[in-house]
């Protein structure tokens, strides 16, 4: 398998500077200050050093991203909003509308290099230069709406690249499987009416944003039934999310025939994650890679382009994001952690729970699967 590696150094250069707003520890007054935002550089160049030293960097074909255009990024947000990054970014900086989401000196050039990055993806996989790719790009993008930055999130990477992929390349229909904790609200606001961009979001049940994500937003007008929500209850592990792909996210891909799946790939359902209440392990995560690259398989000949989201364990977004890039390179490294043998062997609870079936139930019956 050729996959392609989506990586630029200005990634690393998005500066979020130190911790501030509601959710962030120093915002008080009573804790020692001066320690990074969450969103930070650390755990996607820590992912980056891994797939170095295991060897597996060597064996992916490398990406290089470009700045998207104003074009391609006003598919998705408006031309107001771009203007207002790139003034803020050229200026003092800022803020999204969320009070947590940073717009620093120079943010502007590199959120464009991001977004650019996962539409180079999907066209050398359009084009065959390789299989499947993934793009560790940031910032983020799943929670940015067409008019504001929010969640850390700048500009839709992923929506973006979907309208590409429908625009330029003439793709009919392209799925969206979201796997980060959080709900992704930007990507479902901007194909809520779309029936030809199918959205899959799993997340922790009401976690971020506040009360979104719900399971009864299924789409509406033209796009009815063609937003899937899963919100899963804190606490799941493994066998929940592999139960909530069976059951529900294959499922739906099959009766939807994508033409390329795209990923929103949080890898901050991880067991050790700051921002979510999940269990997933690195094992668990190549799982779930491994059961969309079967689906992909049958459905659009393996074309899968994953892009990077959230993600805030130093340990186990590296070791969750070697096990997916493991299976999309279709290569095993020799690549053993001790912490993945926490999990699920040592940590109570991995196995499907009922109160998680009883959701996925819920999922199924409302939106008819
Ligand atoms: N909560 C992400 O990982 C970003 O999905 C997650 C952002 C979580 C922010 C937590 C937060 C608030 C703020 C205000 C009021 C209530 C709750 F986009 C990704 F990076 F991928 O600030
Ligand atoms: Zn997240």
């Amino acid at each position: 398998m050729q996959t392609g590696f989506v990586w630029h150094e200005r990634y690393m250069w998005h500066n979020t500077g130190r911790a501030s707003g509601p959710f962030l520890s120093d915002a008080s007054g009573w804790m020692e200050p001066d320690i990074r935002h969450t969103e930070n550089s650390d755990t996607k160049r820590r992912f980056r050093n891994l797939l170095d030293v295991s060897g597996l960097l060597d064996q992916l074909v490398p990406i290089a991203p470009r700045a998207a255009t104003v074009e391609e990024l006003t598919r998705f947000h408006t031309a107001a909003y771009v203007e207002h990054v790139r003034e803020l970014s050229a200026g003092a900086g800022g803020e999204g509308v969320d009070g947590t989401t940073v717009i620093g000196k120079g943010t502007y050039e590199v959120a464009l290099l991001s977004a650019g990055g996962v539409i180079e993806a999907v066209d050398a996989v359009l084009d065959g230069t390789v299989d499947n790719a993934y793009a560790l790009v940031r910032p983020c993008g799943h929670h940015a709406l067409p008019d504001a930055a929010m969640g850390f999130c700048i500009f839709g990477n992923v929506a973006i690249a979907a309208h590409h992929a429908r625009v330029v390349r003439g793709l009919r229909r392209v799925a969206i499987v979201d796997w980060d904790v959080h709900h992704g609200n930007g990507t479902q606001a901007g194909f809520y009416d779309d029936p030809n961009v199918l959205t899959i979001s799993l997340h922790q049940d009401s976690c971020f944003p506040p009360e979104s994500g719900p399971l009864e937003e299924t789409g509406e007008g033209a796009g009815e039934g063609f937003n899937l929500n899963v919100p899963l209850p804190p606490g799941s592990g493994d066998g929940a999310y592999e139960a909530a792909f069976e059951q529900l996210v294959i499922p739906a891909l099959e009766r939807f025939q994508p033409e390329l799946i795209l990923v929103a790939s949080g890898l901050d359902a991880s067991a050790m994650d700051p921002l979510g209440r999940m269990m997933v392990s690195p094992k668990g995560y190549g799982r779930l890679a491994e059961l969309l690259l079967d689906a992909a398989a049958r459905l659009c000949d393996g074309r899968v382009v994953m892009a990077h989201e959230g993600g805030y364990s130093a340990e186990l977004v590296p070791f969750c994001g070697l096990a997916i890039v493991e299976r999309l390179a279709g290569v095993e490294t020799e690549v053993r952690d001790t912490i993945l043998q926490l999990f699920p062997e040592h940590m109570g609870q991995q196995q499907l729970q009922p109160h998680e079936q009883a959701l996925i139930e819920r999922v199924a019956a409302v939106a008819g699967l």
